[in-house]
C-alpha cells in the first residue's frame, strides 16, 4: 500500500515534483540568457565565444516561455487536482508520466538545437526563418506530450462526477479542465503548422512555405497561450489567496463564468498580434479587435471578485471603508505577498494589453519593445509572481516539509527585489517604445543616428533592471532549493479556501461541456473561416528559407 501525506498522495506528489524541477532549472537557464540579453543590448557588453544574441533570445523565450511555464502548470494542476478531486489512478498516473517524459524529451532535443546554434528562430519561430527540423521536432514532443497530462485531467474530472453525481464539482477540478480545454484547442493550431509545413519544409520535401498561413496557425495558438499562463494564476488568486488571507470565495458561480468567458473569448482573437500584417481583411481583424475587448470583461470580473474577497475579509476584521481592509492583510506572509504583488502589476499589465489590441495605437506600439515591457509585467510579474507565491507552500507540501520563518522572509526580500527589478526594466522598455525603439534586435548604431543613440539611457535602464531581477532569481532558486531538499520536516498547509455564504448555489449549466465546447468552435469557425479561406485563396507564391545568423 502506497502512504497517503502531505495532504495529497505520494505518487501524485512525486509526479508534481517531477514537473517542478524542470520548471526551476528552466528558470536558472532562461533567466540568465535574460541577463545577457539587456547587458548585449546596452552597448557595453560583447558575447563571448561566438555566442550569438539571436541565439540567446531564442533560448530566453523557449526555455522561460513554453518551458517553465508548461511545466510549473502542469505540476500545479496535477497537484491542485489531486487534492481536490482526489488522487489519480495507477492508469491515469502512467499516462501522465508519459507525457512528463515525452516533453522532457521535446525540451532537450529544441535546446539541443538552440545550443548547437541550429535555430536561433526566436520563441514565435517566424517562418521564413528556418531552423534545424530537431528544433520543431522538440517542440511537437512538448505539445503531444502536454495532451497526454490534459487528458489525464479530463479523465480524472469525468470520474469523480460519476463517482458524485449531482453534487458540485470541486473549484479547482474544474478550472483545471478549463485551462487545458483552452489549451488542447489552442495547440492544434501550432501543431498543424509544426508537422504540416514547418517539417516537412525544414526536412526537405518542401521547397517553399506560406508565410501568413503559418503565423496566422502560430497566433492562433499563441493568444491563448498567454491565457494559459494567466488562468492557473486566477485559479490561485479565486481559490487560494482567500483562504490564505482568512477569507473564502466569494462566489463560486462567478469563478466559473469567468474562466468559462475565457475559454469562449480566448481563443478566436488571434489577429489582435497581427494588425500590421498585410494580407488579412480589415473586417476580420476588426471583429477579432471586439473578440479581444470581450475577453477583458472576465479579468475585470476576477479585479471585482478579488476586492469583493479583501474587502469582505477586512470588514471581518474590524476595517472601514473602501481600502481600509489593506491594513488588514497579512503582509508578512509570502504566500499573501507575492501573489499581491503581482494582482497591482496586472493593473498596468492589462492596462497596456487594451493599449496594444486597440488598433490604431498598435500602429505605434507594434514591434516596439513596449510590447517586451508589456509582456514582462503580465506574463514574467503578475503570473511568475503568482507561480512564486504558490511555490513558498507546494513545494514543501509535496516534499514534507515547512517553509520556515527564515526562508519566509527570503521570499518577502525575493518579491520585493523582482518587483523593483522588474519596474525598472519593464517601464525603460515601455519608454523606449514609445519612443520606436524595436524589440527582438540586438545593439546596433544604426549608422551614428541620434535616435539610436537616444535609447542608450533606457538600455542601460533595462541592464539594471535585468541585474536587479538575475539577483531575484538566485534568491528563488535558493528557496526552491531549500523546501525541496533541506527545510525541516513537517506538514505545510495546502489552503484551499472554501465557498463563502453569499455564494449561492451554482447552476448547472455551467458544467455543460458539450455546450461550452461547442459555442467555442462555433466562435473559432466564425472568427477564423473565411479569412483563412481569403488567405489560402490568395497567397503569393510560398517563400524559401532563411538562415539570418
Ligand atoms: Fe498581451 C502581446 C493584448 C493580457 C502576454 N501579450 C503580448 C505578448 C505576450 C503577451 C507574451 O492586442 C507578445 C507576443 C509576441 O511575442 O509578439 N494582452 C492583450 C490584452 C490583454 C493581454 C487585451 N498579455 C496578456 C496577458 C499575458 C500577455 C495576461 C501573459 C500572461 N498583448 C495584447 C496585444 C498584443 C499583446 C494586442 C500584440 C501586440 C503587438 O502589436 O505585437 C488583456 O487580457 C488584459 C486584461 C487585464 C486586465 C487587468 C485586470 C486586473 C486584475 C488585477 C486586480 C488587482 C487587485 C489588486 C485586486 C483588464 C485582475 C489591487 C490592489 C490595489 C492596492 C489597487
Ligand atoms: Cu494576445
Amino acid at each position: 500500500m502506497m502512504k497517503v501525506m502531505k495532504g495529497i498522495h505520494s505518487a501524485d506528489a512525486k509526479l508534481t515534483m517531477a514537473h517542478m524541477y524542470v520548471a526551476f532549472f528552466a528558470l536558472l537557464i532562461g533567466a540568465t540568457a535574460g541577463l545577457m540579453q539587456t547587458l548585449v543590448r546596452s552597448g557595453k557588453v560583447t558575447l563571448p565565444a561566438g555566442i550569438g544574441y539571436y541565439q540567446i533570445l531564442t533560448l530566453h523565450g523557449v526555455v522561460l516561455g513554453l518551458v517553465l511555464t508548461t511545466f510549473f502548470i502542469l505540476g500545479f494542476l496535477v497537484a491542485t487536482q489531486s487534492k481536490t478531486a482526489g488522487k489519480y489512478s495507477s492508469g491515469e498516473r502512467k499516462w501522465a508520466w508519459a507525457g512528463f517524459w515525452m516533453m522532457t524529451a521535446g525540451v532537450v532535443t529544441t535546446a539541443t538545437f538552440i545550443l548547437l546554434n541550429e535555430a536561433s528562430v526566436l520563441y514565435t519561430f517566424y517562418a521564413p526563418l528556418k531552423a534545424h527540423p530537431g528544433f520543431y521536432i522538440g517542440l511537437a514532443l512538448v505539445i503531444i506530450g502536454s495532451w497526454f497530462v490534459g487528458f489525464v485531467i479530463f479523465h480524472r474530472h469525468a470520474r469523480w462526477r460519476k463517482e458524485n453525481r449531482g453534487e458540485r464539482t470541486p473549484l479547482l477540478s474544474y478550472m483545471a479542465v478549463i485551462t487545458m480545454l483552452m489549451w488542447q484547442i489552442a495547440t492544434l493550431g501550432v501543431a498543424a503548422t509544426v508537422l504540416l509545413q514547418f517539417l516537412p519544409w525544414s526536412l526537405g520535401f518542401t521547397e517553399t512555405i506560406d508565410v501568413l498561413v503559418s503565423r496566422t496557425l502560430f497566433w492562433y495558438f499563441g493568444h491563448p497561450l498567454v491565457y494559459f499562463w494567466l488562468l492557473p494564476a486566477y485559479m490561485a488568486w479565486y481559490a487560494i489567496i482567500p483562504k490564505i488571507v482568512g477569507g473564502k470565495i466569494f462566489s463560486d458561480s462567478l469563478a466559473r463564468l469567468s474562466f468559462i468567458l475565457l475559454l469562449l473569448f480566448s481563443i478566436p482573437v488571434g489577429f489582435h498580434h497581427q494588425l500590421t500584417e498585410p494580407g488579412i481583411d480589415p473586417f476580420w481583424k476588426y471583429l477579432q479587435v471586439v473578440l479581444t475587448f470581450l475577453v477583458v470583461i472576465p479579468s475585470l470580473m476576477t479585479a471585482f471578485s478579488l476586492f469583493a474577497t479583501f474587502e469582505a475579509r477586512g470588514r471581518e476584521l474590524g476595517a472601514k471603508g473602501l481600502f481600509g481592509w489593506l491594513k488588514k492583510m497579512p503582509w508578512k506572509d509570502v504566500r499573501f505577498l507575492a501573489p499581491f504583488i503581482g494582482m497591482v502589476w496586472f493593473i498596468p499589465g492589462g492596462a497596456g494589453g487594451i493599449i496594444n489590441a486597440s488598433n490604431q495605437m498598435n500602429q505605434v506600439v507594434h514591434n516596439t519593445i513596449w510590447v517586451t515591457g508589456h509582456f514582462h509585467l503580465t506574463a514574467a510579474t503578475s503570473v511568475i509572481l503568482t507561480f512564486f507565491g504558490i511555490a513558498y507552500w507546494l513545494i514543501p507540501s509535496m516534499t514534507g516539509r515547512k517553509l520556515t520563518a527564515k526562508m519566509n522572509k527570503w521570499g518577502i526580500i525575493q518579491t520585493i527585489v523582482w518587483s523593483v527589478g522588474m519596474a525598472i526594466m519593464s517601464g525603460a522598455m515601455h519608454w523606449q517604445g514609445l519612443l520606436g525603439g524595436p524589440r527582438r534586435s540586438a545593439y546596433s548604431e544604426y549608422a551614428g543616428n541620434a535616435d539610436t543613440a537616444s535609447w542608450g539611457a533606457y538600455q542601460i535602464a533595462q541592464a539594471i533592471g535585468g541585474s536587479i531581477l538575475f539577483i531575484g532569481m538566485i534568491i528563488m532558486l535558493v528557496i526552491f532549493v531549500n523546501l525541496a531538499f533541506f527545510a525541516p520536516k513537517g506538514k505545510e498547509e495546502f489552503p484551499i479556501a472554501v465557498v463563502g455564504e453569499t455564494s449561492g448555489t451554482t447552476p448547472k449549466v455551467l458544467e455543460n461541456w458539450k455546450l461550452w465546447i461547442g459555442v467555442t468552435v462555433a466562435l473559432i469557425l466564425f472568427a477564423y473561416t473565411i479569412p483563412f479561406i481569403d488567405i489560402i485563396q490568395n497567397a503569393p507564391p510560398g517563400s524559401k528559407g532563411f538562415r539570418l545568423w
